[in-house]
């Protein structure tokens, strides 16, 4: 079949399947693309012929920015636990170096994302092209080489018998729980246009069967063993649970043996917040329910988790308990030195079913329900009340949300909903904490509802994030995409502004400040309308300014059929303090007394941190 190699590539992705539990789907819905010329006469023509209406079409999609576009296809990729995803195609240069940072945010995350950047002539005769590198050292190098290290699989397609090889690959990455995260195929803008003569066979409808690896016999043992062993359990739930759809066999097995369930953000509701079960989140960001548990446990069964800083506060939480890890990949399942139980996590929960009737110490599954009841007190005190604090948004979009989703990435908010959502299940609670990236909120939101069209979606997003990226508010208008966003405006970067602080960096450059007479940013409020902003780009804008109005304006956009921004302003509140810690280096030395105490608190801190030998 003679066709270009961005028409083979395009009618190659529209034929490719995922297939887990019986159920079939397309492993690439659709393409994001912004157009240059590095790519309108490749991809872009290719998909222009394969629009809506065509058979086996390829949906294509317009966003505002490059990197918008990698975080829409892993908001939607992770919605649908990571069996599908979307494409992302750039021009040259820029456009393709945009895609770096969410790369890295698919990559971090396990997300899969296929990313489609434009790239210099393979023939070299026209360069340097408009937006070349030239790296004196080597022609063979371009900026696309910049998303190597974020890619799971990168490949750049120089001729075009190089395609169905590629592509074969990348499809297999996208695919395998252990290895997917982005996936890059860097296109020469000549090589996209070049006609070749494809076999037939490389278009066939193609069934990417995506694994549930059983635990080895003898590795199930040990954990088995392990387990028996035990009299203090403590399950440590991560996203792996929400993708291998391990929620059910994780609340039997905790269920059955008595183990309190903490959760990572990843794999927050994984068990449902009233479980007998639940303790809350763990780590830095934990509630004190499951970080004193965390302390005392002397088994730490990791499901699908990375242990991040944040969960392991920093290597200080988890006292003397030995670890056992069950993940699809035995990169995480080592960590810690732990036991590994390198498995899909549904089939190795199911697997624990050989024990039994086996069950953790009576008082330890008593005192943890204890606990969690006792928690659950302390958000209802700090998200009620008559001023409109963070914590107070949340208690009330809790409320308002129901059976919707919340989105959020980065600022002060991800510590705050993980202390204090209350989720139902993982695919109600999205907030990216992998990357912990500003910008991601709407833009990943967007993906949130294109796999789930027919939930409510709650972006929450900080005035910091929304500055960073709030142009695809006009791509969730022009695709008709219902988003409710709730703008939460303090000023500035409250998280941050705490973090200096603590750190003694005084909250330099944390407010949205003007230049003021002393010639620091210590003047008036930076006079800007962040909800005028919302309304110019096309939004519905409710402005709320106390607890009564927010709920009356959530409430309006949850029923109303267009994309909504509800602005508030909040003040100071915090969430319950912090019971565990989090490594960030004070200066060892400064003239500063507030700097050395902090420094003399960090080092005394620091002296409980442990290797997990
Ligand atoms: C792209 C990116 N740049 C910088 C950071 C570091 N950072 C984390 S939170 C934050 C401030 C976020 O401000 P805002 O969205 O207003 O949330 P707030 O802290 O006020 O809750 C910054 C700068 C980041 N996470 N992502
Ligand atoms: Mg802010």
């Amino acid at each position: 079949m003679r066709l270009t190699v961005a028409q083979a590539l395009v009618r190659f992705l529209a034929a490719q399947w995922s297939e887990r539990d019986g159920v079939e789907q397309r492993l690439v819905a659709g393409v994001f693309g912004i157009f240059g010329h590095g790519n309108v006469a490749g991809l872009g023509q290719a998909l222009a012929e394969r629009g809506a209406g065509t058979g086996d079409a390829l949906p294509y999609y317009l966003a505002r920015n490059e990197q918008a576009m990698v975080h829409t296809a892993v908001g939607y990729a992770r919605t649908r636990e990571r069996l599908s995803t979307f494409a992302c195609t750039t021009s040259i240069g820029p456009g393709a170096t945009n895609m770096v940072t969410g790369a890295a945010l698919a990559t971090i995350n396990r997300v899969p994302v296929l990313l489609l950047p434009g790239d210099v002539f393979a023939t070299r005769v026209a360069g340097p092209v408009l937006q070349e590198l030239e790296d004196p050292r080597s022609y063979d190098v371009t900026v696309n080489d910049a998303l190597r290290p974020v890619s799971r699989f990168f490949d750049r397609i120089n001729r075009p018998e190089q395609l169905p090889a590629a592509l074969l690959a990348a499809m297999r990455v996208l695919t395998d729980p252990a290895e997917t995260g982005a996936v890059t195929l860097a296109l020469p803008q000549d090589v996209q246009a070049e006609a070749y003569d494809w076999p037939e066979e490389l278009f066939a409808r193609r069934v990417w069967h995506v694994a549930r690896p059983a635990p080895e016999p003898a590795a199930l043992a040990r954990a088995l063993e392990l387990i028996r062993g035990s009299r203090r359990p403590l399950i440590v739930a991560g996203g792996g649970v929400a993708y291998s759809g391990a929620c059910e066999a994780l609340a039997a097995f905790a269920g059955r043996c008595g183990a309190p369930v903490a959760e990572t953000q990843a794999g927050k509701g994984a068990v449902p917040y009233d479980h007998p079960r639940w303790v809350g989140a763990v780590g830095h960001t934990g509630t004190a329910a499951a970080n004193e548990l965390a302390r005392e446990a002397d088994l730490v069964i990791g499901v699908g988790t990375r242990y991040s800083d944040f969960t392991t506060a920093s290597r200080t939480l988890f006292g003397r308990a030995r670890f056992l890890n069950v993940n699809v990949a035995a990169f995480d399942a080592a960590k810690n030195s732990g036991e590994m139980l390198v498995a899909d996590a549904r089939a190795a929960l199911e697997a624990f079913g050989a024990l039994g009737d086996w069950r953790a110490e009576e008082g330890w599954t008593g005192r943890a329900a204890e606990l969690a009841r006792g928690w659950h007190e302390q958000v209802s005190l700090v998200t009620t009340g008559e001023e409109l604090t963070q914590p107070v948004v949340l208690g009330l979009l809790n409320e308002v949300a129901r059976d919707g989703v919340v989105v959020n990435a980065a600022g002060s908010m991800p510590g705050d909903l993980h202390k204090l959502w209350m989720a139902r299940e993982p695919r109600g609670y999205h907030v990216e904490y992998g990357y912990s990236c500003m910008g991601y909120e709407i833009a990943g939101g967007l993906g949130v509802k294109l796999a789930a069209p027919e939930r409510e979606v709650f972006v929450l997003v900080g005035d910091g994030s929304y500055l960073m990226m709030a142009q695809e508010i006009v791509t969730a208008v022009q695709e008709g995409l219902k988003l409710v966003i709730v703008l939460v405006d303090n000023h500035g970067f409250a998280s941050i502004g705490g973090l200096s602080e603590s750190v003694g960096a005084r909250r330099l450059g944390t407010a949205y400040r003007m230049r003021g007479a002393t010639g620091e940013l210590d003047g008036a409020f930076v006079p800007v309308d962040l909800a005028a902003n919302a309304a110019s780009l096309g939004a519905d804008v409710l402005r709320a300014d106390g607890p009564e109005s927010l709920r009356v304006a959530l409430t309006k956009a949850r029923e109303s059929a267009r994309t909504t921004v509800v602005y508030v302003e909040t003040v100071p509140g915090p969430a319950p303090a912090t019971t565990a810690w989090w490594d960030v280096p004070v200066a060892e030395v400064s003239e500063d007394d507030g700097v050395r105490r902090a420094r003399a608190a960090y080092e005394a801190a620091k002296r409980d941190q442990r290797p997990y030998l």
